[in-house]
C-alpha cells in the first residue's frame, strides 16, 4: 500500500508537469491502470523527479491527501468500467460530468473543429463547434456544462458559434477531457496537432521564429487517407484491469459484432454523434407509404459507422455513397424500435424534439399514411424558419 500510495501521489504531480515538457505522451488514466497492474512507468517517473524539487516534503505532506486521491480516482475507474450499466439519460447528462464528458467528445466527431491559425503573424488555437441556429439550445447547454467559452451568432443570423481560444482554459479543461475520452473519428488527428501547436507556442524554450517553424511543420503533415482514430486500436499490453477485465478479445482496428463495437463506442458518445449527425425521418416508399428511418452519414470513418450499426442492432450493411461518403440507414421496424428505445429520454438539442416527433408518430400512426404525411410536413416547416 505504501509503495503504492508513493506511485501514485507521482503520478498526481505528473499530471501537471508532464503537460508541460512531454508533449501529448502521457495518458494519465492509462498509466495509472499500467501501474496498477505492476508494471511501470519508469521513463515518466524520471522525467518527473528531475522536476520536482522538494519532492519528499511534499510527499510527505500529502500522504493522506494523496490517499483519498487514490479513493476518488478508483470510483473514476470503477465509474467507467461500469458505464454501461448506469442509466444514461437527460438528468445524467446534466449531472453527471464523466457522462457529459463523453457526450461532449460525441459531439464534437460530429461538430467540432480545432483549427491552428496564423492571424496578424500570432498563432489562434481554437476550439470551435458550430450549429444552425435552430440548434442554438445545444451550445447554451455546452456552455453552461463547462462553465466556459463564447457564443455568437453569426451575421445572417443561421449560424451560431461556440468558441474557446483562451489558452490555459484550452488547456485546464478541453485537454483533459479529450485526453480521458478520445475522439473516435479522424478529427483525432486535427487535435493531436492541436495539442503539440499549443506545446510548442508555450514553450519558453523556443523563440518565435522556431515556434513558427515548427507549426508550419505540423500544418505541413497530411492526413493519411486511410487515418484511424487510436483509440479503435487496445493492445494488449496497455489494457487495464479496470476498463476491459470483462473481455476476452481487443480491439485491433476492425469491428465485427456488438462487443468489440461496445468496448471503443460509449453510449454517451453516440447520443452526441447522433445529436450532431443522425437522422430521424419519414421518407416514401411508394406514392401512398411513409416509413421511419435512421441514418448517420460521414464522409470518413467507416469503422465509427460500423460500431454504430451493431450497437444500434441495424442489420444493413454500411454503404459507400458515389457522392463520396459512407452512411447506414435502416428502415426495418425492429430497428426503429431498437432506435427508439436506445434514444429514448436522452438528447439535449433540437434533435431531442425531431426524435420525440418520429418517435411519437411511429408508435401513434405506423401506417397511417395521412397521419405521418402530415406530421412531415410540420416537422419541414419546423426547419425552414431557421435553415
Ligand atoms: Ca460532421
Amino acid at each position: 500500500m505504501e509503495l503504492l500510495l508513493i506511485i501514485f501521489y507521482d503520478l498526481v504531480i505528473l499530471d501537471k508537469l508532464s503537460s508541460y515538457s512531454n508533449i501529448a505522451l502521457l495518458n494519465p488514466t492509462r498509466c495509472e491502470e499500467v501501474l496498477l497492474l505492476g508494471s511501470n512507468c519508469s521513463s515518466f517517473k524520471n522525467n518527473g523527479r528531475k522536476n520536482v524539487t522538494n519532492m519528499e516534503t511534499i510527499r510527505l505532506n500529502n500522504r493522506k491527501k494523496s490517499l483519498n486521491i487514490i479513493h476518488q480516482r478508483l470510483n473514476v475507474g470503477h465509474l467507467i468500467s461500469h458505464y454501461t450499466t448506469l442509466t444514461i439519460n437527460k438528468n445524467s447528462l446534466s449531472e453527471n460530468k464523466e457522462i457529459f464528458h463523453q457526450w461532449l467528445v460525441g459531439f464534437t466527431d460530429g461538430e467540432g473543429t480545432f483549427s491552428i491559425v496564423r492571424q496578424n503573424e500570432k498563432w489562434n488555437l481554437t476550439f470551435k463547434i458550430s450549429q444552425s441556429t435552430y440548434n442554438l439550445r445545444v451550445l447554451n447547454y455546452i456552455k453552461k456544462q463547462l462553465k466556459v467559452g463564447n457564443i455568437n451568432i453569426e451575421k445572417n443570423k443561421k449560424i451560431c458559434n461556440f468558441r474557446i481560444r483562451d489558452r490555459s482554459i484550452l488547456f485546464n479543461i478541453i485537454f483533459p477531457i479529450f485526453d480521458k475520452y478520445p475522439l473516435l473519428t479522424s478529427k483525432k488527428f486535427d487535435y493531436d496537432n492541436f495539442k503539440k501547436a499549443y506545446f510548442i507556442l508555450s514553450d519558453s524554450k523556443l523563440n518565435s521564429i522556431e515556434k513558427d517553424n515548427f507549426i508550419f511543420k505540423l500544418l505541413n503533415e497530411l492526413k493519411p487517407i486511410e487515418y484511424i482514430s487510436s483509440a479503435w486500436r487496445i493492445p494488449l499490453d496497455t489494457v487495464g484491469a479496470f476498463r476491459f477485465s470483462n473481455f476476452e478479445s481487443l480491439v485491433d482496428n476492425t469491428i465485427s459484432n456488438f462487443e468489440n463495437a461496445s468496448k471503443v463506442m460509449s453510449k454517451p458518445w453516440l447520443i452526441g454523434f447522433t445529436e450532431a449527425e443522425g437522422s430521424f425521418y419519414l421518407v416514401a416508399k411508394s406514392k401512398d407509404r411513409l416509413v421511419h428511418a435512421f441514418e448517420i452519414t460521414q464522409k470518413k470513418d467507416k469503422i465509427v459507422l460500423l460500431a454504430i450499426k451493431y450497437i444500434l442492432h441495424i442489420n444493413t450493411k454500411v454503404q459507400y455513397k458515389k457522392s463520396g461518403y459512407y452512411t447506414i440507414v435502416t428502415t426495418n421496424s425492429r430497428a426503429i424500435e431498437n432506435i427508439i428505445k436506445y434514444y429514448g429520454n436522452t438528447m439535449k438539442g433540437i434533435k431531442s424534439l425531431e426524435y420525440r416527433i418520429w418517435a411519437r408518430a411511429y408508435i401513434k400512426h405506423k401506417g397511417n399514411f395521412m397521419a405521418l404525411n402530415h406530421i412531415r410536413e410540420k416537422v419541414r416547416i419546423m426547419r425552414k424558419k431557421y435553415i
